[in-house]
């Protein structure tokens, strides 16, 4: 008999579920079996589909740590009995969630494929139908009795794309996200067109290890020409802070001013771990090609190189919950641990 792969849904919330409050106008989070007797077509979908859903769905602007390790506690109960994981969630930070599981979630072997929708499952025009189908289809795709797919994804509007290079860039367009950095995996057509080539390889003997405490005292701060010393000074100051992701511009350049490079040499000396990222949506940190970054260069600032703001500051929160020698942090951090980054 032909094998059917067996996929777990797992429903957070998100606007694919939700539903118009009559009282306020807003968009409010909704009961999750409701919600699938408005797609009879999973039926027809040639996998076995079992649900479970957050005792109360959220709105994704909720998300947290707590909730991610909600996530990757499902998934850990339940990786022996499924062969790949469907995770509903708002799109407002589904690019944070599907990068903060792609660091716990070490040696995963199946897919993980967050998705959403930009308009309510129950709504006529919704993109929601073919959002939850076809990444329930890419979940259950196998050869030679494993999985095709065994990495932390995104579905959105015909592409799969790795989640942790993933950003949301659209409020309005069914097309909310892209990822500037790398190709998406699977394209949806009149066939599933696979990248095989840029897939990350199966991690087939090794066991899950499901890492679910982070570490959130770090902050993001986005550079702009006129910040002063005396704000940048109290965020770099606040006490048991333990990273930054730093936004800078073009290719990872900053101001060279006296007063910021004292400060970055303060804050490194006191332990602080500084990341940089480029504030561009494409492109890569290249500490040194500018006078204006070969000071953080020699400083020590870790380079980011091509990661997004979103991949950063969950890669922060996960390797300061690790225990990892202070001499370490900056070599680790600059290794692509799951494909985030060159
Ligand atoms: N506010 C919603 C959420 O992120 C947006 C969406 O899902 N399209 O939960």
């Amino acid at each position: 008999m032909l094998y059917k792969s067996k996929i777990l849904l797992i429903y957070t919330g998100g606007t694919i579920g939700m539903r118009k409050d009559f009282d306020t106008g807003a968009l409010k989070a909704f009961n999750f079996s409701k919600l699938l007797l408005q797609i009879p077509e999973l039926k027809q979908l040639d996998c076995q589909i079992e649900t479970i859903s957050f005792e109360k769905p959220i709105d994704s602007s909720n998300m947290n740590p707590e909730k991610w390790a909600k996530i990757a506690t499902i998934i850990e109960d339940n990786y022996a009995s499924f062969d790949g994981f469907v995770v509903l969630h708002g799109s407002d930070t589904m690019s944070y969630s599907a990068s903060a599981l792609s660091f716990m979630l070490e040696n995963l072997a199946k897919p993980v494929i967050f998705t959403g929708s930009q308009l309510p499952i129950g709504d006529l025009r919704t993109d929601a139908k073919e959002n939850l189908i076809t990444a329930i289809q890419i979940a259950s795709l196998r050869e030679n009795d494993m999985p095709v797919i065994s990495e932390v994804c995104l579905y959105f509007e015909y592409k799969l794309y790795r989640g942790n290079r993933t950003t949301k860039i659209n409020a309005e367009h069914f097309k909310a996200f892209t990822s500037p950095n790398y190709s998406f995996l699977v394209e949806s057509g009149v066939h599933l067109k696979l990248n095989s080539d840029l897939f990350l390889p199966l991690h087939k003997d090794q066991k899950l290890k499901v890492h679910k405490k982070l570490n959130n005292n770090v902050a993001i701060i986005k550079m702009f020409p006129g910040v002063s010393e005396a704000v940048l000074s109290a965020i770099f100051n606040i006490a048991n802070l333990k990273g930054i992701v730093l936004e800078t511009y073009g290719a990872g350049n900053a101001p060279t001013e006296e007063w910021f490079l004292n400060l970055l040499k303060q804050s490194i000396s006191n332990g602080l771990h500084i990341v940089n990222v480029t504030q561009c949506s494409g492109g890569s940190v290249n500490m040194g090609q500018y006078e204006t970054s070969t000071g953080m260069k020699e400083l020590g600032v870790i380079s980011g190189k091509d990661i997004t703001t979103e991949a950063a500051i969950t890669k922060l929160m996960y390797l300061l919950s690790q225990e990892i020698e202070a001499k370490d942090f900056k070599t680790i951090f600059e290794t692509s641990l799951r494909g985030e980054m060159i």
